[in-house]
């Protein structure tokens, strides 16, 4: 059989369910499994739970349940959570699993026979959090460098010998340049090894959970030895045919488990068996929720599937969707090099600029100009070459982005091609060429709808949803096959395109809906003297008909420089485009107008307001400080449609 793109997760710890940290590692391995699946690969995507340390023994009796019990329920969350957000594991791998836990013996016994394990015995700290094993040097103020509580441990154990290891290592990282991403973690797992590797503990004394050492039922395997060895267990080692699932193409990770462990003792391990290392092993940064890393204990967890559900509520975009835009958040935020930080307000920006604006725009506006000028009919003719460069571009980014595991580039480059396209839009003016007849209108429009095709292809391995109902508007079956990406084919003349649906509908980021944000009620002031109505003068139907409205939509905003009040606006009509000025400034900002629909009195003088050519005015409310609460149609309407 041929040799499998293989790309594992860690296994996670069942003391606790999955939260929207352990899924960004998640994500990140299913975006790769499902880019490289795209790219032709067969792929074996292995994640599970790690069930045997003192920590889940620990976490199980302070639940008041028996272990067993303890582990089945917590590792069902974690197999049922990952489908509900779209990631598509071949493989879950529990550690108290038999096929496990003959894995694990199988590789003690094997390191014993070629004389890495000796016994000895163990005086020292023990961190049970991270189940690892410090030196007092190691200690800070007497917590863990982590800032844990340790323990002193004093047994004898099995030891193994790590400390012969170190050059192998050294030579090894030094001749395969992708071996440890990125390249700030690899020198920091170098500077580690430099300092001297330890012999390592990798046994404890039997505390009636975990995987007896073969041979001697008085200790059991310590914790990490035994995680690590799961990536082959699944792989089916010891059996014959592992080959075809080890090594691994990427084994992703957080920074925490990567210099002591994956980059160390693993490799270590391996090279002891004889087994081969993994091609490319990646620690990505924290996210971290306000001032700290998010975990349980902190009672600052988010759990990745609430934060979709609160998404669909608030905004009414469907459930996969809202599923899809949460996976999006976590893409474009991965953390390589730096610690990011979740917010709601983030995530509630990002859906509405680079989803609502910037994608669905493009979606709704490339579908409807088509819908009105070329009958929803995908024209003939070549695509513009401006388009084709950003169509390429955009993919070589994309490709360039994942060859180095850059998860964040990749979302970036899946919506330079949007990007464009709105650009592109405003810049052919289709309503203008369609005025004039200008033969160049079904090459713009082909060109566009390209983009869209491109897009939907570019976004798959991020929201496989959402380019799926991208897709369904297009009329054209879904782009699984990356080299179609691009190419004329993947979006034949004559294809019958859909009513434009907007997938994304903004939300209205108003500070009280922003979920878990208690805000203390703010005493209310007196009423204010109620000033009698004023009785509007009586106009005739045929005075009202003289204002002219429609529906526009704000393409781009920009505040007036020198005033705190006027926003410049260029806003789309129909076929046209408009810049407008309004004093609007107070209470929005350019994010919240920019892919917003307006209703815009189109027959007013034009007037210069700070020296700004203003050419329409916007129906506004006013509230009770003079502020403007605009006026938006109830639903989506076509821009240009008549207001009466
Ligand atoms: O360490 N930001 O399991 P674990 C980014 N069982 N990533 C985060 C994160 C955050 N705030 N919180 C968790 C273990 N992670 C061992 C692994 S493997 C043989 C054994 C992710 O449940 C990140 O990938 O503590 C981190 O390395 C992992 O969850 C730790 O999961």
């Amino acid at each position: 059989m041929s040799k499998k793109y293989t790309i594992t997760t860690p296994i996670y710890y069942v003391n606790s369910v999955p939260h929207i940290g352990t899924a960004l590692t998640t994500l990140a391995a299913d975006v790769t499994a499902r880019y490289q699946k795209m790219c032709g690969n067969e792929v074996f995507f292995l994640t599970g739970t790690d069930e045997n340390g003192t920590k889940v023994k620990e976490a199980a009796e302070k639940a008041g349940k028996d272990p067993h019990a303890f582990v089945d329920e917590i590792a069902a969350a974690f197999r049922e959570i990952w489908p509900g957000m779209g990631i598509e594991f071949d493989d879950f791998i529990r550690t108290t699993e038999p096929r496990h836990r003959i894995a694990v013996q199988e590789f003690f016994r094997i390191l014993q026979e070629k004389g890495h394990i000796y016994r000895g015995s163990y005086e020292g700290w023990y961190d049970v959090s991270s189940e690892t094993f410090y030196k007092e040097a190691d200690l800070v103020n007497g917590l863990s460098p982590d800032g844990n509580e340790v323990r002193w441990v004093k047994e004898d154990n099995y030891f193994f010998r790590m400390s012969e290891f170190g050059e192998l290592l050294l030579a090894h990282i030094e001749s395969n340049p992708g071996f440890i991403i990125p390249e700030t973690r690899k020198n920091e797992v170098v500077s580690f090894i430099k300092q001297g590797l330890r012999d390592v503990c990798i046994s404890r004394a039997n505390p009636g959970w975990g995987i007896p050492v073969p041979g001697d039922d008085s200790q059991v395997v310590y914790v990490w030895f035994d995680a690590l060895i799961n990536y082959v267990a699944a792989a089916g080692w010891p059996a014959a045919g592992w080959e075809d699932r080890w090594p691994a193409s990427v084994q992703w990770m957080g920074k925490d488990i990567l210099t002591r462990f994956h980059a160390t003792l693993w490799p270590a391990m391996l090279l002891g068996a004889g087994l081969p290392l993994p091609e490319a092993l990646v620690g990505h940064a924290w996210l971290l929720m306000g001032d700290g890393k998010i975990s349980k204990s902190k009672g600052n967890v988010v759990a990745p599937l609430d934060l979709a559900n609160s998404l669909s509520e608030r905004s009414g975009c469907s459930h996969d969707v809202a599923v899809d835009a949460v996976r999006y958040y976590m893409a474009a935020l991965m953390p390589i090099d730096n610690d990011a930080t979740f917010t709601y307000e983030e995530f509630d920006r990002l859906y509405n600029t680079h989803l609502a604006n910037d994608l669905g725009n493009a979606l709704n506006r490339s579908l409807a100009m088509s819908q009105k000028f070329a009958e929803s009919i995908v024209p003939g003719g070549e695509v513009e070459s401006e388009a084709a460069l950003a169509i390429d571009a955009a993919k070589a980014a994309f490709e360039k982005a994942m060859a180095g595991f850059r998860v964040d580039h990749a979302a970036e480059a899946a919506l330079s091609v949007v990007r464009f396209l709105n650009k592109y839009i405003d810049t052919r003016s289709p309503w203008a060429l369609a005025k004039t007849q200008d033969p160049a209108l079904p090459a713009v429009l082909r060109s566009m709808l390209l983009c869209l095709r491109t897009a939907e292809g570019l976004i798959r391995p991020i929201m496989p949803k959402t380019a799926d109902a991208v897709c369904a508007q297009l009329g054209v079956a879904p782009l699984t096959d990356w080299q179609a990406i691009g190419s004329e084919a993947s979006l034949p003349a004559g294809t019958k395109l859909q009513a434009p649906q907007p997938i994304f509908p903004r939300l209205e980021i108003a500070k009280q809906e922003q979920p878990k944000k208690m805000e203390q009620p703010k005493p209310q002031p007196a009423p204010a003297p109620v000033k009698p109505a004023e009785v509007p003068t009586e106009i005739s139907i045929d005075d009202f008909v003289k204002v002219k409205l429609k529906v526009g939509r704000v393409l781009e905003a920009e505040p007036v420089e020198g005033s705190d009040k006027l926003m410049k606006l260029q806003v789309v009509i129909g076929e046209e485009k408009r810049q407008i000025v309004a004093g609007i400034r107070k209470n929005y900002s350019a994010e919240d107008l920019i892919g917003r629909q307006v209703i815009v009195c189109v027959n007013l003088k034009p007037v210069k307001l700070r020296g700004v050519e203003s050419n329409g005015m916007l129906l506004a409310a006013t509230d009770a400080d003079g502020g403007a609460i605009l006026l938006q149609p109830d639903r989506e309407a076509p821009e240009g449609t008549g207001v009466k």
